[in-house]
Parts: C-alpha cells; sequence; structure tokens
C-alpha cells in the first residue's frame, strides 16, 4: 500500500471532507506495515472497499415547529461496512453535523464494533437538527419525520441505530415509537431503549462505565490504579456523566466539566450530588454548564476555555471530536499529564496525539475506550432476539470482560520495542484485521 497514494486519490475525490480524511490517514498509518505483509489483501483491495462506505442514504427532514411554521433538516445515514453483523451505529443530531463528520463516525464505528467481539457492522447517521432550545413536541415530530425515511434501511438484521450526540433515550424512544407504527412490528431495532420497551440495563451509563474499565486496565498495565488520581473530563451529556459516575465510585477525583459555553473547575471533586445536578443541567436544553458554579460555590466558570489547562493526572476527553488540539496536549504534558484516554470519537487532533506519543504520555484511541457503549448495545440485541432482559450484574460483567478483551487486542499488535504501549496501533490493527478477515471471508462483493 501506498499510504500518500492512496490519500491523494480520496482527496480528489472527497474533497473538503476533513474528519473523514483524518480518521482514514489514522488507521491506514497504523496498519500499513501489517497490511504490507499480506499480499492477498492488495489482490483484493481491502483497503479500497473498506475505506468508501456500502452506501450513503440522503434525505430532506420536514417537520412543523410549535409556531406551526414549517422547517427543514437533511438526513443522513452512512451504511459503511457490514462484513461482520448488521450495520450499528448511533445518531447523531447537531447543527455541526456534515456527511464528513458522519462519513468518519462510521468508518471508526466499523474497527471499534469488530473490536467488541460481537456480530456488528459499522454505521453512523444524524442531522444538522439542533435540539438546542427545542420544546419536547419539537423534537417529538423532528424525530418522527425523520423516522418516515429513514424506517425503510432498518431493522434488526439490516441496520441497528441508537444514541450519540443529542440523541438520547427520549428521542430514541420517539424514533422507535414511529418506526413500529410504519412496520407493525416489535423488532427492537433500534438500541438504548427504555426498560419497559426492550433496553438494556447499564446501556446509558455503558460508555462511560466502560471507558472506566479500560482506563483501570491502562494503568493496571503500569502497575497504577485510579483511587486518588485527579481527572478532568470534558463535556457534560450522556458519556461525561456515566464515566464521572463510575470514576467517582472508584475513588478518583473528577474536578472539571465543561460545556460549549466553558468550563467549571471544582478543586472538591464530583460527588453523587453533583453528578446528578449534571442530568439536570442537560434537561434544560440549553447546552450551558454554567449555572454549575453558582449553585456549587468553590467551583470556578472559565468561559470560552477548555480544562485541559488544568494540572490533572487523567484527561477523558467526553464532548466531541477533535476537542483537544496540539495546545491542549502541550499544556497536559507541561503540567505531567500521565494519563489521556479518548471517550469521544476521534477526541484528539493528529498533532495532539503525536505530542503524546512522542511524550510517551499513555494514550488510547475513542475506538478502544468508548467500545462499551456500542458492545452494551450488542448486548441490548441479544436480550430483543431472546425475548429476556438480564439482570445489571449480568450485562456489567459482560461489559468488564469485553472491555479487557480489547485491551488485551491492544496490548497484541501495540508494544513497541522499548516496552511502550501504542494503543492507537495496536486498536487499529486488531481492528483491521478483523474486518479484513470477514471480507476476505466473503469474497469480492
Ligand atoms: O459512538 C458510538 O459508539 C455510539 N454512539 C454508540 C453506538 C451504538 O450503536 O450504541
Amino acid at each position: 500500500m501506498d499510504l500518500n497514494q492512496i490519500m491523494a486519490g480520496l482527496e480528489a475525490k472527497h474533497p473538503g471532507e476533513k474528519e473523514y480524511l483524518q480518521a482514514v490517514r489514522e488507521v491506514l498509518m497504523c496498519v500499513q506495515d501489517v497490511y504490507n505483509q499480506h499480499p492477498e489483501f492488495e489482490r483484493n483491495k481491502i483497503i479500497e472497499r473498506m475505506v468508501e462506505p456500502d452506501r450513503i442514504i440522503t434525505f430532506r427532514v420536514t417537520w412543523l415547529d410549535d409556531k406551526g411554521e414549517v422547517q427543514n433538516n437533511i438526513g443522513y445515514r452512512v451504511q459503511f461496512n457490514n462484513a461482520i453483523g448488521p450495520y450499528k451505529g448511533g445518531i447523531r443530531f447537531h447543527a455541526s453535523v456534515t456527511l464528513s463528520i458522519l462519513k468518519f463516525l462510521g468508518f471508526e464505528q466499523t474497527f471499534k464494533n469488530a473490536l467488541t467481539t460481537l456480530p456488528m457492522g459499522g454505521a453512523k447517521g444524524g442531522s444538522d437538527f439542533s435540539p438546542r432550545g427545542k420544546s419536547d413536541r419539537e423534537i417529538m415530530r423532528f424525530c418522527q419525520a425523520f423516522m418516515l425515511e429513514l424506517w425503510k434501511n432498518i431493522g434488526p438484521d439490516r441496520d441497528v441505530p441508537a444514541g450519540d450526540i443529542g440523541v438520547g433515550g427520549r428521542e430514541v424512544g420517539y424514533m422507535y415509537g414511529m418506526y413500529k407504527k410504519l412496520v407493525n412490528q416489535c423488532d427492537g431495532s433500534f438500541t438504548g431503549k427504555a426498560m419497559e420497551f426492550g433496553g438494556s440495563r447499564i446501556r446509558p451509563e455503558a460508555t462511560g462505565f466502560g471507558a472506566l474499565y479500560f482506563v483501570q486496565a491502562m494503568l493496571k498495565q503500569k502497575d497504577d490504579t485510579i483511587a486518588g488520581k485527579r481527572i478532568a473530563i470534558s463535556g457534560f451529556g450522556n458519556v461525561a456523566w456515566g464515566a464521572a459516575l463510575k470514576a467517582t465510585e472508584l475513588g478518583a477525583k473528577v474536578v472539571t466539566l465543561s460545556g460549549p459555553d466553558g468550563y467549571i473547575y471544582d478543586p472538591a471533586g464530583l460527588d453523587m450530588e453533583k453528578i446528578n445536578y449534571m442530568l439536570e443541567l442537560r434537561a434544560t436544553g440549553n447546552d450551558v454548564v454554567e449555572p454549575y458554579a453558582e449553585r456549587f460555590p468553590g467551583s470556578t466558570f472559565y468561559p470560552g476555555k477548555k480544562p485541559w489547562e488544568q494540572k490533572v493526572d487523567i484527561a477523558l476527553p467526553c464532548a466531541t471530536q477533535n476537542e483537544v488540539d496540539e495546545n491542549d496536549a502541550k499544556q497536559l504534558v507541561a503540567n505531567k499529564v500521565e494519563l489521556v484516554a479518548e471517550v469521544s470519537n476521534m477526541g484528539c487532533t493528529p498533532e495532539a496525539i503525536d505530542t503524546f506519543l512522542k511524550n510517551k504520555v499513555t494514550y488510547a484511541p475513542g475506538k478502544a475506550v468508548n467500545a462499551g457503549g456500542v458492545a452494551t448495545s450488542g448486548l441490548e440485541m441479544s436480550q430483543d432476539a431472546e425475548h429476556l432482559q438480564w439482570s445489571a450484574e449480568e450485562v456489567d460483567h459482560r461489559l468488564h470482560e469485553i472491555m479487557a478483551n480489547i485491551h488485551d487486542q491492544c496490548l497484541e499488535y501495540g508494544i513497541e520495542p522499548d516496552g511502550y504501549i501504542n494503543y492507537m496501533k495496536g486498536a487499529n490493527i486488531a481492528g483491521f484485521m478483523k474486518v479484513a478477515h470477514a471480507m476476505m471471508g466473503q469474497g469480492v462483493i
């Protein structure tokens, strides 16, 4: 494989798709040596087939706002790769959504899902619809309008969507409700459903919990433990909440949270009351964290800034792609950060990752760290298929096993000659090998 030639071809074909090209370059850079040891991959054009989505579905979503005015948005589903199982991946509702972002997320999802060991392919969907400031009725009408198009393309053995930024239990409920109305079947073709209609215990917490189990495995590898560590978390959504909850339960001190408006520094660390307050903040629909500082004296709000300027042992980006840039990384390194684990998808820019690797900071990518979310979605699919609901202990036990297994897979391919563990390389090669072998086994299609 000639990395630069492949990238030049993709850049010409998909100009301006910055996030998608970034995600592809990272994977190809990591797998090129292994790839070149397998001439059969080259003969079968595995890379060329893997970097293009199987199909992209684009549609107009028209809905009525509370004033009775007609609103239009764009809806997408990128069905990236189903070599390993039905397409699987979340739906994102955010004003920033573009095809490039959904292609990057679908591409990442394919390898992440392969790492879970469960039979799931990769996909992603979403809309440029912004839930910020919308009423519950507006959210419902939008979700229903979105499903009027998407239902034709999904199904329990075809494509199973779930939540992502801007899509939580409420939105999944409204979308699944409309889907059921249209197909007249309760087949569980969505995950992240509420417990009353086929959801799985632990799914709301799973991304954050799984990330902390992974961080525990990374620390154990260094003969270290999490108790007493100071942790910076960004975001205050579902993923940040689960991560903050588990980190606090494990005895760490979470000292930051953030929103689009800035970040909160709370030197006392989070406790249950503060963690529950994150849910209240989110329920306002205003997408801001500033009120936290008024509610909890002793904490400070830093408008327009990111939490990476604080001195911490562990940084857990939990907000969105490219939220840690080169300057943030340099600041973290200067403050002697020990470990950075991306809980958001592609949370660090390539320059930030380079900075961590050069300074031998223990760093792991989103597709390994945050895979507990989609893994628990896979467990939800199993429960729906057998018409049963498992106990929280059962789900949590399996989540632990899956995260430990992903950590082992990273070690298999990521240990460098000097003993440094390159989790990015390990995760990308392990995920890639699984997808490549699955594609090889099913012929040229
Ligand atoms: O990025 C992700 O892995 C998710 N948003 C969860 C996907 C899923 O299908 O549960």
